[in-house]
């Protein structure tokens, strides 16, 4: 007989610690487009957060831009973590954290929503304006979707960059 009340810890639903990953990452089935390219939107969901050697999404000149992510399926998630492109992009020893800022490649005024299925829904927590941080990490009630997008609509160089978008949940 299988006794499920044994198993210590069991509640009868998953532990989000277990179930959460990045599912924006390329190597969990999502993939990236964007407005235009000048780097490839893929470099933002390759995992790493280092933009030396063209591991950062860079758009066309001129605002507006927008880069999606598709996760290929519906995603339940409830933290996105934005990777912003670091003024001195040639270092590869600092991570960034909440103190990052920058006044070249950061974007200053941007959107992030999901796609519910039916109709993009904006994320607020994750929405800036007047942003100069390199590191955007939110969390917020947790939404299901099958993709994102980041509009960028005012930025310091007036052209889209973004080092790494990561997406948790499962
Ligand atoms: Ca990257």
């Amino acid at each position: 007989m299988l006794k499920v009340n044994s198993l210590a810890g069991f509640t009868g639903q998953r532990p989000t610690s277990i179930a959460s990953l990045n599912v924006a990452l390329a190597s969990n089935g999502s993939s990236a487009s964007a407005s235009s390219e000048t780097q490839s939107a893929g470099n933002a969901i390759d995992g790493s957060w280092f933009p030396n050697t063209s591991h950062y999404w860079q758009s066309s000149p001129g605002d507006p831009s927008t880069l999606e992510i598709d996760f290929g399926k519906d995603r339940t998630f409830d933290r996105i973590v934005l990777v912003h492109m670091e003024n001195d992009y040639t270092n590869n020893s600092v991570v960034p954290d909440a103190s990052s800022t920058g006044s070249f490649y950061v974007a200053k005024d941007y959107t992030v929503d999901y796609w519910d299925g039916a109709s993009w829904v904006n994320i607020p927590e994750c929405t800036e304006t007047g942003n100069n941080h390199v590191l955007r990490d939110n969390s917020f009630a947790a939404v299901t979707g099958s993709k994102i997008r980041i509009v960028i609509t005012d930025s310091f160089e007036h052209r889209g960059y973004m080092t790494e978008v990561e997406v948790w949940g499962h």
